[in-house]
């Protein structure tokens, strides 16, 4: 049956033009990061619903990663969040990530859940606070040479609720200064990954509130600076893969934090609600991949791809399998758009004859291309369905209720 799915495929993508071995070589090459947070467990403001068997620390938030990378093969690394992940030992929790087959991935300060950041913590007016946030940011540096992670990943929650509030001009110097005295810490191959959010928890103004002053920063700051877009930091509206192509054309696309969202920073699971987004996303990424310029190839290649995502009701280890195998499945969409047929049809100024060539991809199955790569990979066809039989989440139960939240 999925052989002779696949050869009618084959067939199809022959006809198209598209070369299929580049397809399953781009494929197997992707790698997704999840987030250590998204094992844990989450709410809203109105509520944290407690799951049973939800990892109690870090190390059994690895063990919950692992399964996620077993099955799907393309997540070999896992975020870690300072202080939520904070261990005695990061060695020993490198060796523990390594003992399960995946690796420790980007490091992400937390200068969000103290006291003492009220009013902010980089751009606190307080220079005690902002010596405090600074340190934490050095400390993080530290904490990825120990477990040999070469990406920070820097969100802020820093902003004001009123006018007049805080002077929003000092505080831009401010961010600046802490971030320069972090980027000379890090080492050469170290990426410091800027994300930026336009609102929550700050409803005035947001010091880092749009992908230009994230941008502008990471110019500033020099070649290991980047922007880091999280799909769910937007207003209602905003083409998301505009922002994607301008800073791949610039060099500044470092990286993602996925989600799906429908009115805010909703964490839901990535393509959920906006699939073809997310194929948009990956059709300008691939665009750019194959750019005449080889910085923004280069750019292109080297995208730091993260779940971010909060499971709040779901189950979390297959809710992060839908989030893994929807990324998979809209990168493999974008790989079948024929590129040369849209830029013919963009010579000829053809709308919608280059509009049809991308949404074309968009609409082919490609569940048989999906099993026949995981066939030959040796992973289960059916990831989500080999994890629901496979035991795994009845053998964690025992761990109880209230495990680790965010
Ligand atoms: C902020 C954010 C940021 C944090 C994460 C937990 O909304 O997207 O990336 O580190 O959520
Ligand atoms: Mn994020
Ligand atoms: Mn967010």
């Amino acid at each position: 049956m999925q052989d002779r799915a696949y050869a009618v495929f084959e067939e199809q993508q022959k006809n198209r033009g598209i070369d299929l071995e580049h397809v399953k070589s781009k494929l197997k090459s992707i790698e997704v990061e999840t987030p250590s947070w998204g094992y844990g467990d989450s709410g809203t403001r109105f509520k944290v619903f407690k799951q049973e068997g939800v990892p109690r620390d870090p190390f059994e938030k690895f063990e919950d990663a692992a399964q996620v990378h077993k099955l799907t093969g393309i997540c070999p690394s896992v975020a870690i969040h300072i202080p939520w992940d904070k261990v005695d030992d990061y060695d020993k929790l490198k060796r523990h990530a390594a003992s399960l087959g995946v690796r420790i991935g980007a490091v992400n300060p937390n200068l969000f859940q103290e006291d003492d950041y009220i009013f902010g913590s980089v751009t606190n007016s307080n220079p005690a606070v902002r010596r405090k946030a600074t340190d934490h940011l050095l400390e993080c540096v530290q904490i990825a040479r120990t477990v040999g992670s070469d990406a920070l990943s820097l969100w802020f929650a820093d902003g004001t609720n009123y006018p007049g509030q805080a002077d929003i001009r000092k505080r831009k110097a401010w961010m600046q200064e802490a971030l320069t005295e972090m980027y000379q810490a890090m080492d050469p191959a170290m990426r410091m990954l800027i994300e930026y959010k336009f609102f929550e928890p700050a409803f005035y103004h947001t010091d880092l509130a749009d992908w230009g002053m994230a941008f502008n920063l990471a110019n500033k700051l020099g070649p290991q600076a980047q922007v880091l877009v999280d799909t769910g930091h937007h207003p209602q509206g905003t083409n998301v893969e505009h922002i994607v192509a301008y800073l791949l054309d610039e060099e500044k696309l470092g990286g993602f934090h996925f989600n799906s969202r429908k009115y805010a920073d909703d964490d839901l699971i990535v393509g959920s609600a906006n699939p073809y987004e997310l194929f948009l996303i990956f059709y300008q990424i691939l665009e750019a991949a194959a750019d005449t310029n080889a910085g923004v190839r280069r750019t292109a290649d080297h995208i730091a791809y993260m779940i971010d995502q909060s499971h709040a009701i779901e189950p979390k280890i297959p809710a992060m399998l839908r989030s893994v195998l929807n990324v998979q499945t809209q990168y493999a969409k974008a790989l079948l758009v024929n590129f040369d047929e849209v830029r013919e049809a963009q010579a000829r100024q053809d709308v919608l004859g280059a509009e049809d060539a991308v949404r074309s991809a968009y609409e082919i199955d490609v569940t048989p291309l999906l099993v026949a790569l995981r066939e030959e990979q040796g992973l289960p066809a059916d990831p989500m369905k080999a994890y629901l039989q496979s035991g795994y989440g009845e053998s964690i139960l025992p761990r109880g209720k209230g495990g680790a939240s965010w």
